[in-house]
Order: structure tokens, then sequence, then C-alpha cells
């Protein structure tokens, strides 16, 4: 059996019931064949892919929180620190109910990959609880954040691992543990990003997930000989990439047709009003039913659907697993030209081989949604050097980052026979960086 196969095994059989870890797993290890056939004697000798699909350290703990009512509750929460090879442990946070360990190792493996394609001194880490923040108060929130961060605080510091947002956790949430780190550890240093300006947030960073993910698709279609302004796109998701994806598309001359929420989508042939959006998600915490009540031309359907409108490009800016063979196969009956992944392994393995298979352009969450970390690598030297940078310095860097991480990827495809899959050189770029700085540390 080649060395891929039987560490594909070993992990399906050491990881029980983690379907999620597994499918990231698969998707990197199949990618990188090629690569690892080259050297297979060194690396089986190394076990250097065993020590690739092991984190470093699993944290699990659990946070016990009282609500408004004076009832207690307990939730697991979870830091998974996957790989320091290239710098300190750096991925989000997510709160959300379904969240359990494969999901935050899935997250973690992708991260390391991500933050390599980054070109930045970030290892690949994720954390989270299966705290639900929706219909809590404020003051409920801020209980569970603090009784989270009484215990993390112990494994996290700004060299160590420095988490961040993602489902769940956004500026409100990050505030109430970047103060109870301070209270309980008494330093102020940069050990979350995604931070408020007033206490070391970067500018930029709210946008940065979404803003990457357009810098990216334009230059994949600019390269592949298609200009993104006229462009019909859906987006899927109306959060924190959701909303920044749908601004800067239209900034570009795209018109946004779609977005979606849990319950349900929206469609709006005029294209999505951002502001509307942004009023709805980030001031009321609404449902889209709240979009489409102030909306005219937008019209509100119950369950799931973006996939079915026909568009040039699709964006899936939700969550994992979001994009179906079937959704696949009806975005490339409508003729669509491209899907750039904002969120984290949002198409299946099998919707990902049938788009590649039509010609449709895919660039893969680890290379296309890298803006926000790569923007939170930049909130780390802004932290360090104790200054803070413009708006246009950091978004200048951001579109610098984006466009390089395409050619990277780009290039990395072509030389190994493989050109136009971005899937292969996405994994095979974020690699090579890894091992060599794995190889170079030695067996630890
Ligand atoms: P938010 O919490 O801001 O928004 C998440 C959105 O996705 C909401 O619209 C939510 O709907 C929807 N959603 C979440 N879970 C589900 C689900 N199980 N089924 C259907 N819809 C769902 O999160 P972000 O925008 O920050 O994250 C979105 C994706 O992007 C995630 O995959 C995340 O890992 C990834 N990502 C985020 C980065 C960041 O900087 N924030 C960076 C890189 C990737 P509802 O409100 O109804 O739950
Ligand atoms: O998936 C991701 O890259 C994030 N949620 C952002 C991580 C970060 O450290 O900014």
């Amino acid at each position: 059996m080649s060395y891929v196969d039987e560490v594909f095994e070993m992990v399906v059989e050491k990881n029980p019931a983690q379907p999620e870890f597994h499918q990231a797993v698969k998707e990197v290890l199949d990618s990188l064949r090629i690569v690892i056939e080259e050297n297979e004697e060194a690396y089986r000798k190394d076990a250097l892919l065993e020590r690739l699909v092991t984190p470093e350290r699993q944290l699990l703990f659990r946070v016990p929180w009282v609500d408004d009512k004076g009832q207690v509750h307990v939730n697991n929460a979870f830091r998974v620190q996957f790989n320091s090879a290239i710098g300190p442990y750096k991925g989000g946070l997510r709160l959300h109910p379904s969240v359990n360990l494969g999901i935050i190792k899935f997250l973690g493996f992708e991260q390391i990959f991500k933050n390599s394609l980054t070109g930045l001194p970030i290892g690949g880490g994720k954390g989270g609880s299966d705290f639900d923040p929706k219909g809590k108060s404020d003051r409920e929130v801020m209980a569970f954040c603090q009784s989270f961060m009484t215990e993390l605080n112990k494994y996290i510091g700004a060299d160590t691992d420095v988490p961040a947002g993602d489902i769940g956790t956004g500026a409100r949430e990050i505030g109430y543990m970047f103060g109870q780190y301070k209270r309980i550890r008494g330093v102020y240093e940069g050990v979350l990003t995604g931070k408020g300006l007033s206490y070391g947030g970067s500018l930029a960073r709210t946008e940065a997930t979404g803003y990457g993910l357009l810098y990216l698709t334009e230059e994949m279609l600019k390269c592949n000989g298609h200009d993104i302004a006229g462009k019909t796109v859906a987006v899927s998701g109306s959060g924190n990439v959701a909303i920044y994806a749908t601004q800067k598309a239209q900034q570009l001359g795209a018109k946004v047709v779609t977005v979606s929420d849990s319950t349900g989508w929206i469609y709006d042939p005029e294209g999505i009003d951002v502001a509307l959006l942004k009023e709805v998600k980030e001031v009321k915490r609404a449902r889209l039913t709240e979009y489409a009540a102030n909306r005219p031309s937008a019209e509100y359907h119950e369950g799931k659907g973006v996939w079915t409108v026909k568009v040039d490009i699709a964006l899936p800016c939700a969550t994992q697993n979001e994009l179906h063979l079937e959704d696949a196969k009806a975005l490339v009956a409508n003729g669509v030209i491209a899907v750039a992944e904002g969120a984290n392994m949002p198409t299946t393995l099998e919707a990902t081989e049938y788009l590649l298979e039509n010609g449709v352009l895919f660039a893969p969450g680890k290379a296309a949604n890298a803006g926000g970390v790569a923007t939170s690598a930049l909130e780390m030297s802004q932290n360090s050097e104790r200054l803070s940078w413009s708006f246009e310095e950091v978004d200048s860097k951001l579109k610098g980052i984006m466009v390089n991480i395409f050619h990277n990827m780009d290039d990395a495809a072509k030389k190994y026979g493989k050109e136009g899959n971005y899937v292969v050189g996405a994994n095979i770029a974020g690699f090579l960086k890894v091992v060599d700085a794995m190889t170079a540390q030695g067996i630890v």
C-alpha cells in the first residue's frame, strides 16, 4: 500500500467518528501524492505524514457559566494546537452548537496549509465550543467568554498561540475574551486578533476575509481571460465573510444576487443592498426575513437554494459541506465560470471533483479565504511594534498577499503537471514550506 493510503487508513482508524477531519486529510493527502511519491523513503523514515496529521497538542475542557435566570450551563470547549513548525499556532475560535473535536481538528488541519500559503510566520491551530451565542443576552455571552478564557488563558499567548474569530465569534466575543485574558494574566499583549480598533485591532481585519476572497477571485478570473466586472454572483451565508465578500464584489462591478442563513435565503435580482444587510445582521442580529421585509426587490425562500440561481460566480461563505454534488451540477448546468470558497471546506469532495471535471475555475478555501488570517498576522505585527497602520496600507498588503497566493498555487499546479487544478496547487504550495521547516527542526 502507498504511504499516503497507509497514513489515511491510520487517520480513520485512530480518529473514529470524525468525518470532517477525515475529509480534510483525504483532500490534502490525495493532492500531495505526487510530491510524497518523489520523497517516499525519507518521509516514511521520518514519519513525516504521521506527524503532520497528528496535532501537537489537543486541549479539551468544560466551560460552566450562569444564565440570566441563574441556571448553570456546561459547554464543551476545545483548542487544537496542530502545527507550530513555521510560527505560533494561529486560528479562530468557533462558537456553534455543532462544534465537536472532529470539526475543530479539520479546521486546525486546514489552517496549517492556509497559514503557510499566506507567506507569514504563523502555525496552525483552531478552537471553539458548542456554546450557541444565538438568542443569548450580551451578559450571557460575556459570562461564557469569561469562563472560557479562564481556562484557555493558560495555553495561549502572543508568542505561543493567538486565537481569533470564526463562526459565532465576532468583535463582541473577542472583546470579552481579551478583557478576561488581560485581567487574569496581567499582560496587555496581542494574544487575540480581530480586536476592536480602540484596543489593538487592525483596520481592515473585519473586511479582510471577504475582501481577500474577491482579490483572489479577481486575479484567478483575470489570469483565465475573464473580467469580474459585470458578472453575476451567488453568495451563501450572511455573516462576516459573506457581508464583506458581497461588498467587495459589488465594488469590483459584479452583482451579488443571493445571501443565506441557516433558515433561508434571499434572491435579490437588483443586487444585495449591503448597508441593509449589515443593519440586519451586524446591528440587529436578526434573520434574513427582516432583510426581505425592508427590500421590495428581494424574495425570501425557506431552506437551501442559492446554488439553483443562474450565476457566473459562486462564493460559498457559510459553513462546511454546504455545496453538494447536486448543487455543483445545477451550477454547471447554469454555466458557472468560477467557484471560490469563502468558508472552510464548503464544497464536498464529490462536488469539487465534478466542478474540476467540468472546467470550472475552483479556488479552495485554504487559499481563497486566507485573507482573514493573513490580516490577523498583520495585526500581530502592528501589536508587536506598537503601531497601527492605515486602512489603505493594510488593504494593499492584503491584496498583494492574495495575488501572491493565487500565483503560488497556480505555479505549483503547473510545476507538478496539474495546470489549472488549484486544489492540488494550494495543497502542495502550503505543504512544502511546512515540511521544510519540520525537517529542519528535527524530530519534535
Ligand atoms: P459568521 O458567524 O459571521 O457567519 C456564519 C454564516 O453562515 C451565518 O450566515 C450563518 O447563518 C451561516 N451558517 C453557519 N453555520 C451554518 C450551518 N450549519 N448551516 C447553514 N448556515 C450556517 O461566520 P463567518 O462569516 O466568520 O464564517 C463563515 C465561514 O468562513 C466559516 O466556514 C469560517 O470557518 C470561514 N472563515 C472565516 C474567517 C473569518 O475571518 N471570520 C476566515 C476564514 C474562513 P446563521 O446566522 O443562521 O447561523
Ligand atoms: O478560518 C480562518 O482562517 C479564520 N477563522 C481566521 C483565523 C485568524 O486567526 O484570523
